[in-house]
């Protein structure tokens, strides 16, 4: 469906929201979906999103799941409900009472709430915010905690996976195009390279030394919101909360808020590791989840926060050597430059590796 302004307008009025559209705007921070704020002179303004079926083979299947975790969530939190709506997405159906909308295409849209006076970061700029993201993040993982496994699906099987994000290189590997195996020559030098290393955490699980929990699994900054006081105020994009590790939603955080420069930068000497958001970071996220976790999950969050930065460097890459069909790109080598930010971001990672175990272990010490 082309996304005119009367086709957005005809998919939000396929709700039940009793609102008129006054304008909109498109949010596109995002790589896979397309996101708009629905703009009403009402109540509420609301954030429409119709969801990437190429991503999501099972695109209604992820809106289920999504309204499954915030009523979940709302039953956790201890707040009166006019709190509570800052703190935890709200879904709404649509005329038919479904939560989601199936278009003419077959795309699955859904519709929630926006949460006023918020905002989001691209980048950090303040050890606060490095430190509410943190409690943040983790009292997700609190809030998520009980919920019953099966009764959310895993939408991306496999997806932070490293033997299976390394399959997916070695076929893209073996049918792209000459020009661009030889523009990722280093990187992909690099995967080989640190082949052993990054199984690390996969092994940890096979073995069960390190449990699956329901985790968020895209703990990104910018998917954080925040009050205008900078206060840690509630996590969005729940598209891919499934079984998981809590490391990598610590540390997929630790690759977006202690990156000096954002995700693209392509003048690498600005990609720098910011060990003092990291402290503050891990302060925070430890605050709220170290009654959970062993002196082994701790031992590995630095090792995790190499390894899910080295996962989304690895996806950028592969995704390149696919000629772009995933993610979604402003320019023609986009990907590419992702990937050599990502894994530039490795390399600080492991400049700042024994300071980074000497933090979360003092910090977990300091909380016993
Ligand atoms: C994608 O679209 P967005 O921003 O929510 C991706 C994440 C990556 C992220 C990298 C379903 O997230 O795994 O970490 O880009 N989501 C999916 O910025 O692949
Ligand atoms: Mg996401």
């Amino acid at each position: 469906m082309v996304l005119s302004t009367e086709n957005i307008i005809t998919v939000f009025n396929h709700f039940n929201h009793l609102s008129k559209l006054d304008s909109f705007s498109e949010l596109s921070s995002g790589h896979i979906n397309d996101t708009f704020l629905i703009k009403t002179k009402g109540a509420h303004d609301f954030v429409l999103q119709r969801l990437n079926s190429y991503v999501f083979k099972n695109a209604k299947q992820v809106i289920l799941n999504k309204v499954k975790v915030s009523e979940y969530i709302k039953t956790q939190i201890n707040l009166t409900s006019n709190h509570k709506s800052q703190h935890v997405l709200s879904f709404i159906k649509t005329l038919n009472n479904l939560p989601y909308y199936e278009d003419k295409d077959g795309d699955f849209w859904n519709l929630s709430i926006y949460i006023k006076n918020s905002k989001t970061f691209e980048k950090v700029e303040s050890k606060e915010i490095a430190f509410e993201g943190g409690k943040l993040f983790g009292e997700f993982l609190n809030l998520t905690n009980g919920l019953n496994v099966n009764e959310i699906v895993e939408i991306i099987p496999d997806f932070h996976k490293m033997s299976f994000r390394y399959k997916q290189f070695y076929e893209a590997l073996k049918n792209a195009s000459k020009n661009r195996i030889e523009l990722a020559s280093i990187e992909i030098k690099k995967v080989y390279t640190l082949k052993n290393e990054m199984h690390i955490l996969q092994n940890l699980i096979a073995t069960g030394k390190i449990p699956l929990r329901i985790t968020h699994n895209d703990t990104k900054i910018s998917n954080a919101l925040f009050s205008e006081a900078n206060k840690g105020l509630c996590v969005i994009d729940t598209d891919t909360v499934m079984p998981g590790i809590i490391h990598y939603d610590f540390g997929d955080a630790v690759r977006t808020i202690c990156n000096t420069s954002n995700e693209d930068e392509t003048d690498l000497n600005k990609v720098l590791f910011n060990i003092k958001f990291f402290k503050d970071f891990t302060k925070g996220f430890l605050e709220k989840t170290h009654k959970e976790l062993t002196l082994l999950d701790v031992q590995n969050l630095a090792l995790a926060a190499k390894t899910i930065t080295f996962i989304m460097g690895l996806r950028m890459l592969t995704d390149f050597l696919n000629n772009d069909v995933y993610y979604k790109t402003a320019y023609k080598f986009h990907n590419l430059d992702r990937a050599k930010n990502q894994f530039k971001l490795v390399d600080e990672i492991s400049e700042n590796f024994n300071k980074m175990n000497e933090i979360t272990f003092m910090e977990f010490k300091k909380l016993k």
